[in-house]
């Protein structure tokens, strides 16, 4: 099977072939992470490219996204482990005022298969919320997930929310997201950047002082 048939389906946004072609992948035994990493990103990444060429407008990218979810779907569990005990406890979501949710939630269930347990609060996600989330459900790490310009600065409000609130010595925080950058990070006085979904993984482990495995 070639990994770029996946990714046409992501581009052209067809969810049940999409659908069909990763479990007929997971039945020839590919790793669930092989799937995202070779078929589905590099769909998304082509039809990022097309929307900001003006090629492609709103319903396709919709089309590509609900392809790019039911393939997710099946790889979700599988991504996920569930023995063992928990490295932690992590609350996550996609911040007020945008609701890209793609990126995050491939992020959220890698976290869990490298054994945290994420708590995610969905999208459009208010400064108020992520802190209700972090001291009713005693979390020690924040993730937080922007992919426009205009909603990282709620990502500092989150930030400030923690210090004044006077459970940021508690959780650490980490951001990440297409426009984030690593000096934005530090600029904001999040703990933590990753650039994309694997490097997340070992940032959350380093931010939570978990050995390398
Ligand atoms: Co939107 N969109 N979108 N969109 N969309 C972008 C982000 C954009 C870059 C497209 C473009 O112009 N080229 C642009 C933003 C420009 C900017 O501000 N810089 C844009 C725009 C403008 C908009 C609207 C405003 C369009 C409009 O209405 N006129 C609108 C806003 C809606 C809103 O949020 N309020 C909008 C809407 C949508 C859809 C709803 C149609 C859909 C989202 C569907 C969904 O998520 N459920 C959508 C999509 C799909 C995209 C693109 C095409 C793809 C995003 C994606 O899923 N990528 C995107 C173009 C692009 O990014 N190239 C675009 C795949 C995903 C795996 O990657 O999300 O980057 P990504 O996540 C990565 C890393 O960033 C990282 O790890 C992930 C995996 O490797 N990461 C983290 C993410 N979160 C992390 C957190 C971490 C660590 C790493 O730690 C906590």
């Amino acid at each position: 099977m070639e990994f770029s048939e996946l990714s046409d389906y992501i581009i052209n946004g067809r969810a049940p072939a999409a659908e069909e072609w990763t479990q007929a992948a997971l039945d020839e035994g590919n790793e669930a992470l092989t799937i995202v990493n070779q078929g589905l990103v590099p769909g998304m990444d082509v039809v990022g490219e097309r929307f900001k060429n003006g090629e492609y407008y709103l319903p396709e990218v919709l089309l590509s996204a609900r392809a790019m979810k039911r393939a997710m779907a099946l790889l979700s569990p599988l991504l996920a482990r569930t023995e063992g005990a928990s490295l932690g406890r992590v609350v996550m979501g996609t911040v007020k005022g945008d609701l890209h949710d793609i990126g995050k939630n491939l992020v959220g269930m890698m976290l869990e298969g490298a054994g945290f347990e994420v708590i995610n609060l969905g999208t459009d996600v208010t400064p108020e919320q992520f802190l209700k989330a972090v001291e009713e459900d005693g979390a020690q790490l924040v993730c937080m997930s922007a992919l426009l310009t205009t909603t990282m600065p709620v990502m500092k409000a989150v930030v400030d929310l923690l210090e004044e609130s006077e459970v940021r010595q508690q959780v650490q925080v980490m951001v990440g997201g297409a426009p984030v950058t690593e000096r934005y990070a530090s600029d904001i006085g999040a703990d933590g950047y990753a650039p994309e979904a694997a490097s997340a993984v070992q940032t959350a482990k380093d931010l939570m002082g978990v050995e390398a495995s």
